[in-house]
């Protein structure tokens, strides 16, 4: 498994990001292919506007995939979320990607090597000749927080599942310690991981090609943010669940 090195930490804790290209195997990457087009072919067959009302954004757990959980267990417990993340493919390695490949290198950046918690995964899937319609303006992922929780460390892990540039519809990035600098522009192989901090500035570019572009997102925290809450209410929060090494 390929490592972060310290270059990869300073510049995560100095410029806000840092890139492992080619982080996941092919056989991971096929997996999550899999996975993305299960699910944006059941989000187009059952009509609904992937670009427009949903953002580009598929939730594997809560986009109607899959059955309402019967109960909020699997927010919180491993176990249980293990057996609902499992069943999207009937698959048991799809889980161990989230809480154990991409999590480690989550857990490095984030401070705690040995513990991390996942708060929340999402596809986001750019459908072909959609320019328009799939580019995001510049954002902080801690804007999508409840205020109170804004300034917990938590780290995005941005998966290209397939090779991405400013025509398909990549991601630029304004560097924390240098912003007046211009954007650098994310160019890199499937497989490969941009980790951005929630305080990184980005906007990604619409895509223009004519195949899907496909990137799968989970999101770590060094805390349990759900668990802060008890009003329910948790903005953008959707999991808990803690990862240990
Ligand atoms: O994949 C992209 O184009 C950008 C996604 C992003 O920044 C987000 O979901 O917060
Ligand atoms: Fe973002």
């Amino acid at each position: 498994m390929k490592q972060l090195s310290p270059q990869n930490i300073q510049q995560f804790r100095d410029s806000g990001y840092t890139i492992i290209r080619h982080a996941l195997s092919t056989e991971k990457v096929e997996l999550l292919h899999e996975e993305a087009d299960t699910l944006t072919n059941f989000i187009l067959n059952e009509g609904y506007d992937l670009t427009a009302v949903l953002g580009c954004i598929i939730e594997p757990l809560t986009c109607g995939y899959l059955d309402p959980a019967e109960s909020d267990e699997y927010k919180t417990d491993k176990h249980a979320y293990i057996a609902r993340r499992n069943s999207v493919l009937e698959n048991s390695a799809v889980s161990s990607i989230v809480l154990e490949t991409v999590a480690r290198w989550a857990a490095v950046l984030l401070g705690n090597p040995e513990q991390v918690f996942l708060m929340n995964e999402q596809f986001i899937v750019k459908p072909p000749h959609s320019a328009g319609a799939s580019e995001f303006a510049w954002h902080q992922d801690s804007e999508y927080l409840d205020p109170r929780l804004q300034s917990h460390s938590t780290v995005a892990c941005w998966i290209a599942l397939d090779p991405v540039d400013e025509v398909n519809g990549t991601i630029m990035v304004s560097d924390l310690k240098n912003p007046a600098a211009d954007p650098f522009v994310v160019r890199v192989p499937a497989g490969s991981i941009v980790f951005m901090s929630n305080k990184l500035r980005h906007k990604s570019t619409g895509n223009a090609g004519r195949l899907f572009r496909r990137v799968f997102m989970p999101q770590y925290s060094l805390n349990p943010l759900l668990s802060l809450e008890d009003d329910g209410d948790a903005k953008a929060i959707g999991l808990a669940i803690k990862c240990t090494f």
